[in-house]
């Protein structure tokens, strides 16, 4: 059979950046090793353009190296006559945009760009206050939107800047943002069904987001398909509360980093050193010491400390319908294991109860994720 051509590849969050995590200098590369796989596959596939849905570098004042990456990825985009088109996300906005430093290239705000049956309008980040003009502004004779934007939908509603809803008359959308894939249908005000899709980020930005990455392929016939990009190896403990669930994790953890080792053959080395997150309960005995003796400086260890459970008469009579035993192993797991009861842990509002649950300080925390979502983190 031979294999569609597709339109466009589209990605979202490159992020592109040195390091991703401050705390843990010993992570390098996985912004550049995204960046690469989107370049190969287009090379791999042809399609007609690459289109970046914001966020392409991390930050408004990057230093060279980012830059340097991309202007490669794009020249070599260009030798293959491979159109790429980006609008900015909030992390990197700036006027003109970084990425017009490259003579290839369309900076997409505010245009529309054809390509096969598609007319495909591009919206830079919004700040809130200017978001429905924007959308409003939308051309009449777009089919497809690509945008940067924190959805109620998708974020919830503390931290959106709109709500999908109120996108006008375009039967496809495509939202940079979200490091986590989506796909939905949602109604319009004008009553017309619409698909939305959320490609996520390339690559893990922070511990608790998915480690699952993706691109996405739209064909001429309307349809999307997602492609699972290849990303350095995770370990997660879940919560360990007690000491022999600590045991049972440090006496299982060889073969699991014997199994991250293999699911990484061929990654770039950078990212053959895998990711281990541990959530543990403050009360454990010289948990970090424990762990290091076993990974033995081969994995980039994340810690979290959690606090004691409440007690089971407090958060047992709230749990729904569960059998004593099954209420005391959701209690034991402490407050993070009593979420997943509450919350999907696909949900992003199950994400930020866990950084709360999680923190050390909720006001500051609070005031974090605030600055985050507005985009000034
Ligand atoms: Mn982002």
């Amino acid at each position: 059979m031979v294999e569609k051509t597709p339109v466009a590849l589209i990605v979202s969050d490159l992020h592109l950046s040195d390091r991703t995590w401050g705390s843990h200098p010993d992570l390098l590369g996985d912004s550049y090793w995204g960046l690469e796989q989107v370049v190969r596959r287009a090379t791999e596939r042809q399609p007609a353009v690459v289109i970046a849905g914001g966020d392409c570098l991390d930050v408004s004042r990057p230093n060279s190296q980012p830059v340097s990456e991309f202007l490669q990825a794009l020249a070599e985009l260009q030798k293959q006559d491979i159109w790429f088109w980006y609008i900015q996300g909030q992390h990197e906005f700036d006027r003109p945009p970084w990425l017009s430093v490259s003579p290839w290239g369309t900076h997409l705000h505010g245009l529309v760009g054809e390509v096969g049956p598609f007319k495909i309008y591009g919206l830079d980040y919004q700040p809130t206050a200017h978001l429905p003009d924007a959308l409003q502004a939308i051309r009449e004779d777009a089919d497809v939107l690509i945008c940067h934007q924190a959805w109620r939908e998708f974020m919830g509603r503390d931290t959106c800047q709109g709500e999908l809803w109120q996108i006008p008359h375009v039967p496809l959308v495509f939202t940079g943002d979200l490091h986590q894939y989506r796909e939905a249908t949602f109604r319009g005000a004008d009553g017309r069904d619409f698909r939305v899709y959320s490609p996520g980020a390339t690559h893990m930005r922070k511990i608790d987001e998915p480690e699952e990455h993706y691109i996405l392929w739209l064909y001429d016939d309307g349809t999307v398909e997602r492609e699972t990009l290849r990303s350095r190896p995770v370990i997660r403990s879940g919560p360990l509360s007690r000491e022999e669930q600590l045991e049972e994790f440090l006496v299982g953890l060889p073969e699991k980093l014997a199994a991250a080792d293999a699911a990484a053959a061929g990654l770039p080395e950078a990212l053959r050193r895998p990711l281990v997150q541990v959530k543990f309960h403050r009360d454990l005995p010289q948990v970090e010491r424990r762990l290091a003796a076993v990974l033995n400086e081969t994995a980039s260890l994340h810690l979290q400390e959690f606090t004691p459970a409440a007690p089971v008469g407090v958060i047992g009579d709230a749990l729904p319908e569960m059998s004593l035993e099954q209420r005391e192993a959701v209690v034991a797991s402490g407050l993070v294991g009593c979420l997943s009861t509450l919350v999907e842990e696909t949900d992003p509002v199950y994400q930020d109860l866990q950084r709360l649950a999680l923190c050390p300080n909720v006001r500051a925390e609070l005031q974090r994720m605030y600055r985050e979502h507005l985009g000034e983190a």
